[in-house]
């Protein structure tokens, strides 16, 4: 049977921020400006019993400022001890409670993490050994069944980079994860809040009810909360892949969610406040990490590809100085694109070196990104903006262009050849979402699924697209200097 196809954008309308409800492993109470009860969760014995436990966090609140919930220390509510949260939402404080839970161990995780895992992250030679420290420290931190620490892709895919695991878990190493299970608004609160703990995606929600008659449980921001309800398709979607508790730790690279630890166990699984603090901790400590790395890669390539295009500046300087000398001598000009071929083109003449499509291809291709009327053109699948590359996909599915002039259809092309690529998916991704009884679900499995990737080429970085922009300003200022000397040999 054919299910009809979901609307995937509908995911992304879920009011995640304000379900009007927590998750039962906690109570809630809200505070007015005043500092009166406004909302009590419906866990609680009564509204009188919220406000006296509110009561009792008293002159504590004083000290709330942050963003984030903020430690306020343990009460005893009739006999048992709880763990206080607070944070402000606009001009309310939202309480937390949770029972306390005593750490094993004399020492607050957070000091290890200084000691042993900090110094470990420094010594790591990649973004590869960084995920994989991260991986295993979580593990140790959390005793989760799997822990995996995964990169959204340019595409918003996510792709499993390391991997812990325990006997009887499925290894998820390599695989990608649909872009779709994490909804654009649920990123958005991800940027925001780094952490996510659900110790049971069996749980039933607790509502949050209002001391006046009226009060709307929708209209209360539970973007900072650790116990907000989380979405009910999220929850089948952990049923689904076997995984009764997760966490998850965003990784924020500058102010983009570069991609998250994400936690699963079988079994529910709870975890005290400064063990989720030291993991929110870790995540901080390696984002910094991956930024530096990342920076640092994209520093050193932006050196030698300044290196290479002075170099070939220089050697075309040193002869007749004419743009068409570059084919003539390729070696650098392929290698600082890292391109299978190239072409100059000037108006009706072509020259190519490398593996290029024919010249009448050539041609008409340049034809039709001179018409765009820009500097620079870059793109790693022709096939799909310029549909007559089809028939030369294997020789070029990666296009670079510089223009060299406004006036004529002057033009430096490079070209990348073919990459197919096998992408492992966790489950087919064509089958993300089905609808029935008129709501939408996730996918149910997430077995290994292979998908061959055509039509595209080796991206074109940052740092290679600036490279060429730097070129064709060197090159415009070579073929204008030559046509001035050409100009006093003639006078
Ligand atoms: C949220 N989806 C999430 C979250 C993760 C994933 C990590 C964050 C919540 C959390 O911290 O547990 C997905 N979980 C994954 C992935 C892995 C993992 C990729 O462990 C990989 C290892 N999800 C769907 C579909 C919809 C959907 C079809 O599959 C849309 C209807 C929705 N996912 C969805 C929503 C949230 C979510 C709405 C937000 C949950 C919330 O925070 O309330």
């Amino acid at each position: 049977m054919n299910a009809p196809l979901p609307d995937l954008a509908l995911c992304a309308s879920e009011p995640i921020r304000v379900p009007g409800a927590i998750q039962p492993h906690g109570r809630m109470a809200v505070l007015g400006p005043d500092g009166a009860l406004v909302a009590w969760s419906a866990n609680w014995a009564g509204a009188d019993a919220a406000r006296r436990a509110a009561g009792l966090v008293g002159a504590r609140l004083a000290a709330l400022d942050g963003e984030g919930p903020a430690a306020l220390g343990r009460v005893d509510v009739d006999g048992a001890p709880l763990d206080v949260l607070g944070h402000r939402s606009g001009a309310l404080v939202l309480l937390e409670f949770e029972p306390a839970v005593d750490e094993a161990g004399t020492q607050a995780p957070i000091y290890s993490l200084a000691r042993h895992f900090l110094p470990l992250l420094q010594r790591a030679g990649s973004v590869a050994e960084l995920a994989d420290l991260a991986a295993r420290e979580i593990k140790r931190l959390t005793g989760f069944g799997r822990t995996l620490v995964y990169r959204f892709d340019e595409e918003g895919h996510g792709e499993v980079l390391a991997e812990c695991i325990d006997p009887g878990y499925d290894s998820y190493q390599g695989h990608r994860f649909p872009g779709a299970d994490v909804p654009a608004q649920a990123r958005e609160l991800y940027r925001l809040n780094h952490i996510r703990l659900i110790p049971d995606a069996s749980y039933r929600p607790v509502p949050l009810l209002g001391v006046e008659a009226g009060w709307e449980p929708a209209s209360l921001d539970l973007s900072h909360a650790h116990l907000r309800s989380v979405s009910p398709v999220h929850l089948e979607y952990m049923r689904n892949m076997r995984t009764l508790a997760s966490m998850s730790v965003s990784i924020v690279v500058g102010d983009r969610l570069w991609g998250l630890i994400s936690c699963h166990d079988h079994a529910p699984r709870q975890l005290p406040f400064q063990t989720r603090a030291a993991c929110e901790h870790l995540g901080r400590l390696l984002s910094l990490q991956i930024g530096a790395k990342e920076d640092n890669a994209e520093v050193a390539q932006r050196l030698e590809l300044r290196r290479l295009t002075l170099q070939l500046v220089a050697q075309l300087a040193d002869s007749d100085a004419t743009l068409q000398q570059l084919a003539g001598e390729p070696g650098l000009l392929l290698h600082m694109a890292r391109a299978g071929g190239a072409a100059v083109v000037l108006n009706d003449d072509c020259w190519t070196a490398g593996e290029t499509p024919e010249r009448e291809q050539i041609a008409a291709l340049a034809h039709w990104i001179a018409g765009k009327g820009v500097e620079t053109w870059a793109c790693d699948r022709l096939v799909q903006e310029f549909p007559p590359a089809a028939a030369f996909r294997e020789r070029a599915c990666g296009v670079l262009a510089v223009s060299i002039s406004q006036v004529h259809r002057h033009l430096v092309l490079w070209f990348r050849p073919e990459l197919v690529r096998t992408i492992r998916w966790a489950g087919d991704p064509r089958k993300e979402a089905t609808v029935g009884d008129g709501r939408i679900h996730p996918r149910r499995s997430f077995a290994s699924w292979q998908q061959q990737l055509r039509g595209r080429s080796l991206p074109w970085s940052p740092a290679e697209l600036a490279a060429a922009g730097e070129l064709r300003h060197a090159l415009i200022g070579i073929v204008l200097r030559r046509a001035e000397e050409l100009a006093e040999v003639a006078t």
